[in-house]
């Protein structure tokens, strides 16, 4: 059987190129936070890249996805505009949210991104809205929800997990296990190996998958799409992923060691791919360093658009915060 770099070797040259624009990010906004430019919290999602773009490449721009806390790789992913991200993490009126969101909150709606999300196991309960929304409408859209395996001891993801389930819902669940929530390592935090029997306990379509290899986790959630469009009804996707930084920037990292660490990096996923492109005569190294060149060339304007613009005015400080009723 081909393997994914003779199948389709310029989606994943596209896949490559954004999980490098999305690493670029969030390395730039590693250092700003660092020196003190941005107000609140980061969490980054450095290692994690397979997941957001392998997911994210399987689905419409009119679909959807849910996200979390560690939302920038999810966003850029869904195809949001990394200037107005990173405005928003500087508290600007030109972010997504006019500045009033942070990094936890980032959302663009027309875009299909129905948020980041401060509340651990939230995003589940609205991907389920959106699929009942989808449902009613009879409409073909997905949405995918991306939460962590923290977020699986949480109520609200069996309960969405449940009437996704019993409702026949669109819904393509992608549970991201990068090892620890907060400090606490899985194993301690769940009382089973694995989660797929998770889904399987909700009559899902279940499948565990290498988070760190972009193919696999593009062509499982590829699988799950079809059948969430066909009217097959939500799936699962555990991805076996790991985060590079802490918890949150500061974080001191005590609950870890170097060599775990260090055993993660050598199966980077950006790296891996690079080197399959490269291998296989598709890419050369000239290409690879234009595109490093032209995510920093990107990112440096966002952080540009994000410094020289204004902060919001204090006067609007309650608008935007309710929906409006119709
Ligand atoms: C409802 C709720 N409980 C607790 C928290 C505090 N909290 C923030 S992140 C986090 C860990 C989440 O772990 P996981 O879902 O695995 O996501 P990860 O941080 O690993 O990406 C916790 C407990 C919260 N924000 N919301």
């Amino acid at each position: 059987m081909p393997d994914a770099v003779e199948q389709y070797p310029d989606l994943l040259t596209d896949q490559l190129r954004e999980m490098i624009l999305i690493r670029e990010f969030e390395t730039r906004v590693s250092s700003l936070f660092e020196g003190n430019e941005l107000p609140g919290f980061v969490h980054l999602y450095i290692g994690q890249e397979a997941v957001a773009v392998g997911a994210c490449s399987a689905i419409e721009d009119d679909d959807y996805i849910t996200s979390t806390h560690r939302g920038h790789g999810h966003s850029i992913a869904k195809g949001l505009d990394p200037s107005r991200m990173m405005a928003e993490l500087f508290g600007k009126e030109t972010g997504y949210c006019s500045g009033k969101s942070g990094s936890m909150h980032i959302a663009d709606v027309d875009r299909g991104m129905l948020g980041a999300n401060g509340i651990v196991g939230a995003g589940p309960s609205l991907a389920v809205g959106a699929g009942l929304s989808i449902q009613q409408r009879d409409r073909d859209n997905v949405c995918l929800s991306f939460f962590g395996e923290g977020a699986m001891a949480e109520g609200p993801v069996h309960e969405s997990m449940n009437l996704a389930g019993v409702r026949d819902l669109p819904v393509v669940f992608v549970c991201e296990n990068n090892q620890y929530g907060e400090m606490t390592p899985a194993e301690k935090q769940h009382h089973v190996e694995g989660f797929a029997s998770r889904g399987e306990t909700y009559g899902m379509q279940t499948e565990t998958v290498d988070g760190m290899v972009v193919q696999e986790v593009y062509e499982s959630t590829n699988a799950a799409v079809e059948r969430a469009r066909n009217g097959e009804g939500p799936s699962l996707l555990v991805c076996e992923t790991y985060r590079y930084r802490g918890h949150y920037e500061g974080d001191p990292m005590t609950y870890r060691t170097e060599e775990e660490l260090q055993g993660w990096q050598k199966r980077d996923p950006i790296e891996a791919l690079e080197a399959s492109l490269l291998d296989s005569g598709d890419l050369t190294e000239d290409d690879v360093e234009q595109m490093r060149e032209s995510a920093a060339t990107r990112i440096d304007e966002a952080v540009e658009f994000a410094r020289e613009s204004d902060y919001p005015d204090p006067g609007t400080a309650f608008e935007g915060v309710y929906t409006e009723v119709i």
